[in-house]
């Protein structure tokens, strides 16, 4: 069954009535430039045909019902209440984020039943929770009739996301969703948030779900943005993408330089990788490159991913590396023998008493559009 199709039964079976408005909602694969949003640097990342799917009809009691596919239960609560609650816990605090952001804003919101359905691993580092609170957010709009531009959409997503869904997060995923044209990738400069499209000559990649679990409300991530935040005032520069190489190497020690050092070197990787994809050329070596500094310099890898990049490398992908966040999550494969990489780890992984990770082939063909 397709995922509109699930969606139209979650509705019939639970509200007993259909959707009026149906979103789609993109998961998101960065090419290259890791941590460098919340330094204001740049990435490369594509939106992918792996989605979340909204559905929303408006109803006339002011009560708000929500119900997933991943989870038991409809969730119920009235507007009135969702202003008196701060926070709220759970799956529903993103739609819920969403809702309490825009009726911050003025907008005008009422009851409504909304269901969610997604063919999106979550936790895999493919930007699920960005995913969900863009479907709402534009699910929102189209219902009650309201207007916001992509980077008013951005803004409200992101803050739904930091200030009630309690994640730290940069604006790479929520950009990347929002802002992505099918196959391309948006070149993002974080300080400015001005973007460019980028045609890539390749129509689908390879993801290797690690099944590591990532989670950026877990406390590594926010430990890398602190260090990162201090390495910068110690440099005194605004952000770590302006700071310079050689005057972190004499003044900082060695874990706030490594830090550094990843950030400006994934810098200009991204803009060797957008050259290179506009002169025709194979990026792979970027990729593997990035990878090696995610480990080695922001120490954010873990074994699994590591061991899935070595393994890819010697089925002939062209460049490796882990995406997201990480500490878990997936790892992006450019090129090689996709089964037989896939075969050799199931081998290797369950050896070593690990679950073997799951390949998902996604086209660079998603983009965040209402489907009815
Ligand atoms: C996660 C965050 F949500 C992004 O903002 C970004 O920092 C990324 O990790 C690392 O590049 O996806």
């Amino acid at each position: 069954m397709n995922l509109t199709s699930v969606l139209g039964k979650l509705f019939d079976e639970n509200f007993n009535r259909s959707a009026e408005v149906i979103i789609r909602s993109p998961g998101r694969v960065n090419l290259i430039g890791e941590h460098t949003d919340y330094n204001g640097g740049l990435s490369l990342p594509f939106a992918i045909d792996r989605y979340v799917m909204v559905g929303i009809s408006r109803r006339v009691d002011g009560q708000i019902r929500l119900l997933s596919n991943d989870q038991n239960g409809i969730f119920e609560i009235s507007i009135e209440d969702l202003l008196k609650s701060p926070a709220l816990g759970g799956w529903v605090r993103y739609p819920l984020g969403v809702f309490q952001t825009l009726i911050a804003r003025g907008l005008p919101l009422g009851g409504c039943d909304v269901g969610v359905v997604s063919d999106l691993p979550m936790g895999a580092g493919l930007s699920s929770s960005a995913a969900l609170l863009a479907g709402v957010g534009l699910a929102l709009m189209e219902s009650f009739g309201f207007e916001l531009s992509k980077s008013e959409l951005v803004e409200v997503i992101h803050f739904a996301e930091s200030h009630y869904g309690g994640s730290p997060v940069g604006y790479l995923d929520q950009m990347a969703i929002v802002q992505s044209k099918a196959n391309h990738a948006l070149r993002i400069d974080f300080s400015d948030k001005s973007t460019l499209d980028v045609g890539l000559p390749f129509g689908e990649v390879a993801i290797f779900d690690s099944r590591v679990k990532h989670s950026i409300s877990a406390g590594g991530y926010g430990l890398r943005r602190r260090e990162c935040e201090e390495a910068a005032q110690r440099l005194g520069v605004a952000s770590l993408s302006l700071a310079s190489l050689s005057d972190a190497y004499d003044k900082l020690d060695d874990l706030h330089y490594r830090r550094t050092r990843h950030v400006l070197n994934e810098n200009s990787r991204v803009s060797r990788v957008v050259d290179s994809l506009r002169k025709g050329l194979d990026v792979g070596i970027y990729l593997t490159a990035s990878h090696a500094s995610l480990r080695d310099d922001f120490e954010v890898s873990c074994k699994e991913l590591d061991l899935i990049v070595d393994e890819a490398l010697h089925f002939g992908a062209s460049g490796a590396r882990m995406v997201g966040g990480g500490f878990g999550g997936s790892v992006l494969v450019l090129g090689g023998d996709w089964e037989a990489l896939s075969r050799s780890l199931e081998v290797k992984f369950n050896a070593m008493s690990l679950v073997e990770p799951k390949v998902l082939i996604v086209s660079t063909t998603g983009t965040l559009q209402r489907v009815a």
